[in-house]
């Protein structure tokens, strides 16, 4: 079933008014709404992640800001964790393989105050992609290498050659090859998407994920892509995405949450005004399959997905909760579902 939202509907739930202007224009965040649908946060420093799983992530990330690091080491750290954890399915080593059988590797890292941004997609053999992309940042010219090249590039800066695929995800997909006829692709991903935000108000980002199973071989999915799967604005916040990658690239989803809360509206309800925006004109309506975490420089925060069971992670040196995302529309999270 579609479910649908027309554009009226999108265009009464999204108050942004006079505003807009600074949207258009840029620069920094108008004031927030009166109806603020996110949580406040009152300790810093602040992480937020994708999914249940995340809860590790934040915790790792937080553990290493408080060992003298930077943001950005600690969104690198964090996402390590879940790279490394073979149990995860999605990210990382044992994260499901290609049609082929082969595991590539999508991840992108992105830091607010210089708005600098390293990527790396389709990589095989190297457990961190994290770290890759990172170094792709710092170490060239360029924002993202895709391939054989990352792969080389990976090596080149000294990255150890690794076997992603574990025995049981290869036991998965050689009984989805008896059955690849009847099902093009598994439903079984997710992604890490880490955003933080420190006391002065600076921002950074990751994710990390070896998205859709049995996917083409040499595709990508949204979470390299800057403004696809994750964005970061230091004037403003950032956004990251999970979900079904197709849907967040067509609409360069996250910039556009980002966008949102420059035009005043809290990280919450910029998630939800973007499921909207999309539904509103998308032939497969609300049954997008995507789901948003977003922060802005204020410490405000929240998450939104097309649908219920998204689930996210919030840190602090005061906490560290999962919460259940809002859900608009309402389908739930595929058997994906990070409540594996
Ligand atoms: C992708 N967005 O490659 C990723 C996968 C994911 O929940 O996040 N799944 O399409």
């Amino acid at each position: 079933m579609v479910i649908r939202i027309n554009r009226r509907e999108f265009l009464t739930n999204l108050t942004i008014g006079a505003t807009t202007a600074t949207a258009l224009l840029g620069g920094e965040m108008a004031t927030a709404e009166p109806n603020n649908r996110s949580a406040q946060n009152k300790s810093y420093p602040l992480f937020v992640s994708t999914w249940a799983f995340g809860k590790a992530t934040n915790n790792a990330a937080l553990g290493n800001y408080q060992r003298d690091k930077s943001l950005l080491d600690a969104v690198e750290a964090g996402i390590q964790v879940t790279e490394a954890d073979v149990s995860n399915a999605s990210v990382g080593i044992g994260g499901i393989p290609n049609a082929d059988g082969i595991v590539q590797l999508d991840a992108c890292i992105m830091n607010g105050p210089d708005h600098r941004v390293g990527s790396v997609a389709a990589i095989e053999g190297i457990a961190h992609p994290i770290s890759v992309a990172r170094r792709v940042m710092e170490k060239t010219p360029h924002v993202m290498l895709a391939g054989d090249g990352a792969q080389k590039f990976a090596l080149d800066q000294g990255f150890q050659r690794t076997n992603l695929l574990t025995q049981a995800r290869q036991e998965e997909w050689k009984n989805w090859q008896k059955k690849r006829e009847k099902e093009a692709h598994s439903d079984a991903h997710d992604t890490i998407t880490l955003l933080a935000l420190d006391k002065n108000g600076d921002i950074a980002g990751g994710c990390s994920t070896s998205g859709w199973g049995y996917k083409l071989p040499g595709r990508v999915g949204d979470s390299p892509i800057i403004g696809g799967g994750l964005y970061v604005d230091n004037q403003v916040g950032a956004a990251g995405c999970t979900g079904k990658g197709e849907n967040c690239m067509r609409y360069c989803s996250s910039f556009m949450v980002v966008e949102f809360m420059r035009s005043g509206l809290d990280p919450q309800s910029a998630c939800i005004a973007a499921i909207k925006r999309i539904a509103s004109t998308d032939p497969l309506g609300l049954n997008l399959e995507i789901y948003f975490i977003a922060l802005d420089k204020r410490g405000n925060y929240g998450a939104a997905g097309a649908g219920k069971g998204f689930q996210y992670a919030v840190t602090t040196p005061e906490d560290s909760q999962v919460f259940q995302s809002e859900a608009v529309g309402g389908g739930t999270v595929g058997p994906e579902g990070g409540n594996r």
